[in-house]
């Protein structure tokens, strides 16, 4: 049951919601990783609902809180589409690239990888071990390279190869460390004279809870963030940090993680999202 099953159906069913009743939904939505001041406020949005439109008033209650930005992916007009890939550490970021490559590819789009995590040797390693599962190119650099050396390196390869898609992993980065988020912007600024950046998709693990709301605004101060890629969401994690996300933030979720296969992985459906909740 949805975590407002209980109190739908009592509303629809004329029995008088006890306060108890609000405490419950109230801390369920807060297990569910909405976050103390959304939470109170769909509480007290939901109270105002009478019986004959119990369900579509509270569709509407949440979905208020939800971005109205697009969550297509931004196409470049000409040459590739290139999308930067951020994050904290093992949020899912080069799972993340790989799961975009077989979505584009498997549209009969052509893609890129670039292995722009060059902090470890296994990291590259990671990707390239993708680009040969999936058929897909990956662009590495040597060892310790500089990522910006890399992302013009792969920028270029890119538009000679004419592919739709140039998709950049990225080293794992903590957002309170200024120098690595300064990294991002160089990476980017590079990007944008060979092949500009389109997106720049932040990977939140959804089993990190508020902590995701607490990444996303510290990388959107730094970089344009445009969208989310919630990962993790097959484990325990109820998935309201996407609702907490866009609701104070205003960046959309573009696409869902709920595996470790390529397949695993699907474009944000709000709609069915919000079923979901309710
Ligand atoms: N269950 C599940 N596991 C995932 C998902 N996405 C990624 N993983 C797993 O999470 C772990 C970390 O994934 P990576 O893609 O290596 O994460 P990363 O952000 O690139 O990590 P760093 O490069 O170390 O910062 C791996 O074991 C992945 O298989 C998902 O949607 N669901
Ligand atoms: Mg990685």
């Amino acid at each position: 049951m949805g975590l407002f099953g209980k109190i739908i159906a009592k509303i629809t069913g004329n029995v008088h919601a006890t306060s108890a009743d609000w405490d419950e939904l109230e801390n369920a939505l807060l297990e569910a990783d909405l976050g103390p001041e959304l939470s109170a406020k769909i509480v007290k949005q939901a109270r105002t609902v009478k019986a004959d439109d119990a369900t579509s008033a509270l569709t509407q209650i949440l979905s208020s809180t939800l971005s109205t930005k697009t969550r297509d992916v931004m196409r470049a007009t000409s040459g590739p589409t290139t999308i930067l890939v951020v994050g904290v550490n093992g949020t899912g970021k080069t799972t993340s690239v790989a799961k975009l490559g077989h979505y584009f590819t498997s549209q009969d789009r052509t893609a890129l990888l670039c292995a722009a995590d060059t902090f470890r040797a296994a990291a590259v390693d990671q990707l390239r071990t993708w680009g040969e599962r999936l058929d897909i190119e990956v662009v590495h650099g040597a060892d310790r390279a500089d990522p910006a050396s890399v992302v013009f390196d792969a920028g270029q390869r890119s538009v000679a190869k004419r592919v739709d898609f140039l998709l950049v992993d990225t080293a794992g980065r903590l957002h309170n460390k200024a120098d690595l988020m300064a990294e991002l912007g160089k990476m980017k600024r590079v990007l944008d004279k060979v092949a500009p950046v389109q997106e720049v998709l932040l990977v939140v693990d959804a089993t990190t809870g508020q902590n995701g709301l607490a990444q996303a605004r510290v990388f959107s101060e730094s970089v344009d963030v445009t969208g989310i890629i919630l990962t993790k969401l097959d484990g325990s994690a109820r998935g309201g940090i996407a609702l907490a996300i866009e609701d104070a933030l205003d960046i959309p979720i573009k696409w869902v993680g709920t595996g470790e296969s390529p397949s695993d992985f699907a474009p944000f459906d709000h709609n069915l999202y919000l079923q979901g909740l309710l």
